[in-house]
This record gives structure tokens, sequence and C-alpha cells, in this order.
């Protein structure tokens, strides 16, 4: 049976806001199970561990940002002093822990059908300005990579949601023990 577990973090942004009961009724409504949940402020170091520190990660997160640049006119080199993607990503990594831990946030265990995936079609695409109607970007966030890049920060999309099943897996892992995930 394709029946999966995914992890779903409520980012600093989204609890600020008090956006936290809408979204999770979202993921109720769609028919996912809430099987495990938790409100943390977590460290730097915990974020720092928790997204991927591979080269692969760090080069496809400083491509999208200079693609961002790009298409601003912005010289990145100017601007945050380099323009190799692997050094990029490791600057947006360093971004995105001072965003994560900038105040509580609420990680969730979401478990049906094909759940990582359909997670991550209503949660919508990495920046909201392009998320559509209807996703949980596209519908309470307006932020976009060039007004983040402006103030020199990531982009604030409300939510973290695993993008693959094994990734699910190790991020499950990562912030809760084996009994406090519920059948
Ligand atoms: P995702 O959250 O849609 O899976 P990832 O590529 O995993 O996107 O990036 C993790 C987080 O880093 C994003 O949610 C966003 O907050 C931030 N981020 C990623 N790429 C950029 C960028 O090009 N500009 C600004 N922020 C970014
Ligand atoms: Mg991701």
């Amino acid at each position: 049976m394709p029946v999966e577990k995914t992890l779903v973090i409520l980012k600093p942004d989204a609890v600020a806001r008090g956006l936290v009961g809408e979204i999770i009724s979202r993921f109720e409504k769609a028919g996912l199970k809430i099987v495990a949940l938790k409100m943390v402020k977590a460290s730097p170091e915990e974020i720092e561990r928790f997204y991927p520190s591979s080269e692969e990660w760090l080069r496809s997160a400083g491509q999208k940002l200079l693609k961002a640049y790009q298409e601003l006119g912005i010289d990145p080199r100017a601007k945050i002093g380099t323009d190799d993607p692997v050094e990029v990503g490791r600057i947006i990594k360093r971004s995105l822990v001072k965003y994560m831990t900038s105040g509580p946030i609420v990680v969730m265990v979401l478990k049906g059908n094909r759940a990582v995936e359909i997670v991550r079609k209503l949660v919508g695409p990495t920046s909201p300005h392009s998320a559509p109607p209807g996703t949980i970007r596209g519908d309470y966030s307006i932020d976009s990579p060039d007004l983040a890049a402006e103030e020199g920060r990531v982009v604030f999309n409300l939510v973290h949601a695993s993008d693959s099943p094994s990734e699910a897996e190790r991020e499950i892992r990562f912030w809760f023990r084996e009994e406090e995930v519920l059948e």
C-alpha cells in the first residue's frame, strides 16, 4: 500500500502570524492524519543538522538564488561576495538557520496515501509569489526571492515539507523518537 508518512514544519512566520490552525486544517481536510505533533524552539545546531550539508543540496539551493539575482539584475559578487553556487548555498543555509530559530516552530508527522507528494502539492512551490492560489504558500504569503534578497534573508514561506519518502524517514527520525509517532 502506498501509505506514507511525511514531516511538516510550520515555520516561525506561520506561528507568529497565527496560521497554525488554518494550515493544519488544510492537511486534515485533505484526509491526512496527524500521527505526531509538537511545538519546539529549535537551536541553531539542530537546524544546521536538519537541513542537508551535501554539496549537491548546497549547489541546488545556491543555483536557485543565483537565478533570482540574475532575473533582478543583481550582481551576486557585489551583493554577497561570491557567485559560486556551493558558496551561495552555504550563505543560504546560514540565513535559513537564522530564520528557523527566530521563533517557535510546530513539527508534525502526517500519514496518508502518497502523503509526501500530496503534502508538497498542498504546500506549493518554494517561492510564495509563484505558488498558485489554493496552495498554502500561494494563499497566505506574498514573499518572493527578490524581496528576500533585498532584505538579505531567505524566502519566508510558512511551511517545510519532506520532498521524498527517504528524506521523510530521515526527517521524522530527526525530530521524533519511534514511540512518539503513533499508528
Ligand atoms: P522547499 O522548502 O520548497 O523544499 P528548499 O530548496 O528545500 O525548498 O529550501 C529550503 C528553504 O530555504 C526554502 O523553504 C526557503 O525558505 C529557503 N530558500 C531556498 N532557496 C531559496 C532562494 O533561492 N532564495 C531565498 N530563500 C530560499
Ligand atoms: Mg526542501
